[in-house]
């Protein structure tokens, strides 16, 4: 049975975007794989961020994960802080992983661009090795991902190769990404050019947004003055955007949409895309708020740690036994 791995960072509200990329396919891997789902906190803090706004967001992501679909009893759901594996895997990892290869990462440099030298965390810079400690802890041989992890998961797979030679085979599992064929990258809805991102909420449609409020947004969002529907990114960004948010939420290809709105009007396109959207989130917020009041996510995350640990521990004694720490218990 496949091993599957995924998370989301509780940096802010989630959008449509960590929706359509990640969380409404995490479900559909319970029933064929044995499925692991965390809160990446510990990454959260590679970017400054207030601790109240943080426990919340985890508290939220949990809700979320139990909202979407996910059932406890097939699949592992933990936050990251609580399976101290991840940071004392990251100690051995980051020995791996070179200075050049990590600042080559799109994502540290998109993120530190704007930043001072002086204000940039080590955490941002060393990201993909706590990443790579992430996965690996699991054996896992697949990571559903958005487009905009996938380098993440590439740089993980150099590391697993670097340290089987080094060590031999089976040291590490080797993982794949998983990348969905429709929805990997949504875009901005008042600008279509950049990712539709948490901590950067220009035109993002949140989870929790009001239904009237995501119809607003969707109504208004940026298209072109061509008036035909149809899939085009470079030059209708817009339009395309909306094109895969209907496609990716009713599960049908880009074509298929198309096709559907072929000689449609772009108010009555937006309307039947803001009709999707809101009868996909709103049967979905009513389970949020519904776990959020029974808090049942905290048993959930209990357990959760504690089935991960155990996984997470022998991963651990496997590793460090290959690299040559002494082992205290078997000596
Ligand atoms: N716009 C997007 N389209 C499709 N997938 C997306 N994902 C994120 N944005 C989009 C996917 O959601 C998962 C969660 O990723 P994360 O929280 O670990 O970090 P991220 O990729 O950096 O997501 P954000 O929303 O942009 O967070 P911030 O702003 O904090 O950096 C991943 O599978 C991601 O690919």
């Amino acid at each position: 049975m496949a091993r599957i791995l995924s998370g989301i960072k509780p940096t802010g509200n989630l959008t449509l975007g960590n929706y359509i990329g990640a969380l409404k396919h995490f479900k559909d891997f319970q029933e064929t794989g044995e499925v692991f789902i965390f809160i990446a906190d510990l990454h959260a803090l590679t970017l400054p961020i207030d601790p109240t706004f943080l426990r919340n967001n985890s508290r939220d992501l949990a809700a979320f994960y139990l909202a979407s679909g996910l059932d406890p009893k097939k699949a592992t759901i933990f936050t990251q802080s609580s399976v101290p594996e991840h940071a004392e895997l990251n100690a051995i990892l980051q020995n791996y992983l070179y200075m050049g290869e990590l600042s080559r990462m799109t994502q540290f440099k998109e993120k530190s661009q704007h930043m001072k030298d002086s204000a940039i965390g080590l955490g941002l810079f060393a990201y993909p090795v706590l990443m790579a400690a992430d996965i690996v802890l699991y054996d896992a041989d697949i990571v559903p991902v958005g487009e905009d992890q996938v380098q993440h998961v590439e740089i993980t797979r150099d590391l697993v190769n670097r340290m089987n030679k080094r060590y031999g085979e089976g040291t590490l599992v080797l993982p794949n990404y998983k990348i969905n064929k429709v929805g990997a990258r949504i875009m901005s809805l008042s600008n279509p050019t950049v990712k539709m991102s948490k901590s950067d909420p220009k035109g993002d449609i949140f989870l929790l947004d009001s239904m009237d409020v995501v119809r607003k947004k969707i109504m208004s969002a940026v298209t072109d003055m061509d008036a035909t529907v149809r899939y085009d990114k470079e030059n209708k960004p817009g339009i395309s955007n909306l094109l895969t948010i209907y496609a990716a939420i009713k599960e049908i290809s880009i074509e298929e949409a198309e096709a559907k709105f072929a000689g449609y009007r772009y108010g009555d396109f937006k309307r039947e895309v803001a009709d999707a959207v809101i009868a996909e989130l709103e049967p979905f917020q009513k389970r949020y708020f519904e776990i959020i009041e029974s808090k049942e996510y905290l048993p959930v995350l209990q357990e959760g740690a504690k089935r991960a640990k155990e996984i997470a521990s022998k991963t651990l004694k496997r590793v460090q036994n290959a690299v040559g720490l002494l082992d205290i218990d078997d000596d």
